[in-house]
């Protein structure tokens, strides 16, 4: 909200130049839901000094979110009211947050989550009901992989650590272009403020680093171990990580040093760069800059 300049006695409102009429926004429909909060396909007017109308995304609040939820939100438009534009982050066009309902306007991803761009690109050979080639080739995976981690450079340079990197959180453009998104559970570490974990129940458990399991620790090098995690998951096309094993005894297996196999048709090269973000010491796993450099090395030998 704005701030008051010169005293009470003035009172005048500084104006916030994310802030958007409410009126300017008009709602399409429902992209999603998840149990607190809704994503809205919206049209516009007038946004970013754009005449047209623009198709966006609208995230709010449900009626049944709490305080906590509230204050999710309020925090991930702090984040990315902080953030200049970067190409794989998606970007605030503006919110309505001077009253209810809240309202997060952000860019408009055509495709979805790359979770969904990934098992729908899953070809069905339907006399044999397996799986045929995807319609995604290896060099488009690597190439999601790189974008990811170009976003997260950036993300990481501003000293935001997401603590949420997962295929489910990241969106596609019609570009097929990645963008990092969901920052509900990032926090400014230059801010330095205490931040308190979501209900234990709603931890992204088989993407967290063993400090963030046990020790509550989270930096760059734990977000590095979720994205070997979601490397994981471009590979395989969006499977679950430790398909088939319980949350509790992926936890164990993780203490006791157990990894995610090496996925069928994943080359040695690329599971070595997923295998080297889940080194149990995190000042040995890569950090962003370096994970983009082995990526696009990967990327230049295939040419
Ligand atoms: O796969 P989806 O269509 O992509 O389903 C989810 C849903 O909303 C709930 O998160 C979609 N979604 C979220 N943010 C955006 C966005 N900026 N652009 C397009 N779709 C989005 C997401």
């Amino acid at each position: 909200n704005g701030q008051y300049i010169g005293g009470k006695e003035s009172a005048i409102k500084e104006a916030d130049p994310w802030e958007i009429p409410r009126h300017h926004v008009r709602v399409c429909s429902i992209l999603g839901e998840g149990s607190f909060g809704q994503v809205w396909k919206c049209e516009a007017y007038n946004i970013m000094g754009f005449k047209d109308n623009m198709v966006v995304a609208v995230k709010t609040l449900k009626d049944n979110a709490g305080e906590r939820e509230r204050l999710d939100l309020v925090q991930e438009l702090q984040v990315m009211k902080s953030l200049e534009p970067h190409p794989h982050v998606v970007k605030l066009l503006g919110c309505c947050s001077e009253r209810d309902p809240l309202f997060v306007i952000m860019e408009y991803a055509k495709l979805g989550k790359l979770q969904s761009v990934l098992r729908n690109s899953r070809g069905v050979n339907y006399y044999t009901n397996t799986h045929g080639p995807s319609s995604l080739t290896s060099h488009e995976l690597i190439m999601f992989c790189y974008q990811i981690a170009k976003g997260m450079d950036f993300l990481s340079s501003k000293g935001i650590i997401h603590r949420d990197l997962a295929a489910r959180n990241i969106l596609v453009t019609e570009e097929r272009t990645c963008k990092i998104s969901d920052f509900g559970f990032a926090r400014d570490v230059a801010s330095n403020r205490v931040y308190e974990r979501k209900s234990e129940g709603r931890l992204p458990i088989r993407w967290m680093a063993p400090e963030s399991l046990f020790d509550n620790m989270y930096s760059a090098k734990s977000d590095a171990w979720s994205f070997g995690v979601l490397m994981w998951e471009i590979v395989t096309l969006g499977s679950t990580p430790y398909p088939g094993v319980a949350a509790a005894d992926v936890m164990k297996r993780i203490r006791d040093g157990y990894r995610l196999d090496k996925p069928q048709h994943c080359r040695r090269e690329v599971y070595n760069i997923m295998f080297y973000c889940w080194d149990k010491c995190p000042d040995d796993r890569p950090d962003f800059a370096e994970l983009m450099g082995l990526l696009d090395k990967l990327l230049v030998d295939e040419t």
